[in-house]
């Protein structure tokens, strides 16, 4: 057999042909497909929860697939974890205490924990495959898991939120799409526990899908945010590895005298030079200008 034949026989999931990694849901995606270039299949089981894939993609590192829905690549996953992040962390003036709801690939905690005001960063995801895969194919993304700061639990947000009133100054909401695990975190019920675990100025941001694929979930979460909460603001920005190279972020804030569109808290540009490869504050400012056919929709809720 050749070395090509032998290859193309290790790349075994159905979500991959011919060398191609194809990202096709109906419910999430319909109509429309990213691919990727497959070099090696790494990892794949069906954990407690999900489907979980990691392969090596020949242009992008390392690449986590989970439900046959890409959540992150090596290469580019900066431009995501960073402004989940920072939209909430630097909409509140000194944030101390923050949980991360979900993200066990460690790409939001190694981004929270770049803040010196945090004393302590709580991450709870369900689903400890996604964590142990992490750590062993993504490590420039799990390397905050070591951090004496980070603390984790394997569990139900919504259970763990419900033990923690009153507790947490930012919770940040990194899921997956809303189907399967993640379903819960895009509902009013949700939302209202989080409400009830920030301290009195508390901020939260969660994953806010597509302005060009997910009209309805978007208005849900907004009229369902703003139903809770007194400031609420959706962002936007492009990210190469998501569906229509687009996602949102929904950033709320229970101080209603908070602009979350202009960072509380900002480095000099140089700073930001430094430490960033994607966020900035004009970058914050901008990602809340929509175009008017989202603002169609959103405007009025
Ligand atoms: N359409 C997929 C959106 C997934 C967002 N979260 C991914 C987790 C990366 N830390």
């Amino acid at each position: 057999m050749s070395q090509d034949a032998k290859e193309s026989r290790e790349i075994t999931h159905p979500s991959i042909k011919d060398g191609w990694f194809r990202e096709i849901s109906e419910t999430i995606c319909p109509g429309q497909a990213s691919t990727l270039k497959v070099e090696k299949v790494l990892h794949h089981e069906k954990s407690l929860y999900q489907d979980v894939l990691v392969f090596k993609s020949t242009n992008f590192g390392n690449v986590l697939v989970l439900d046959n829905m890409l959540q992150c690549t090596e290469a580019n996953e900066y431009s995501y974890h960073e402004m989940i992040t920072n939209l909430a962390m630097n909409s509140h003036a000194n944030p101390k205490k923050v949980l991360i709801i979900g993200g066990g690939d460690g790409g939001v905690l190694r981004e929270v924990l770049k803040h010196e005001s945090v004393e302590e960063a709580w991450l709870c995801e369900i689903d400890e495959a996604v964590i142990r895969v992490s750590k062993e194919f993504l490590p420039g993304m799990a390397v905050s898991f070591a951090d004496p700061r980070a603390n984790l639990h394997i569990g139900d947000g919504v259970e763990f939120l419900k033990k923690y009133p009153n507790t947490f100054d930012v919770i940040i909401t990194d899921s997956s799409d809303p189907e399967g695990p993640a379903e819960e975190l895009f509902k009013k019920p949700y939302f209202e526990l989080l409400n009830n675990s920030l301290t009195s100025k508390g901020v939260i941001s969660t994953q806010a899908e597509s302005v060009w694929l997910h009209e309805h979930i978007i208005t849900g979460l907004k009229k369902a945010c703003s139903e809770i909460f007194p400031t609420v603001a959706y962002a936007s920005q492009s990210v190469p590895f998501y569906p229509a190279g687009n996602i949102g972020y929904m950033v709320c804030s229970k101080n209603k005298d908070v602009d979350v569109t202009k960072p509380l808290r900002y480095l000099s540009e140089e700073e930001e030079f430094k430490r960033y490869r994607f966020y900035s504050k004009k970058l914050h400012e901008a990602s809340f200008v929509l175009p008017i056919f989202v603002r169609e929709y959103m405007d009025n809720i």
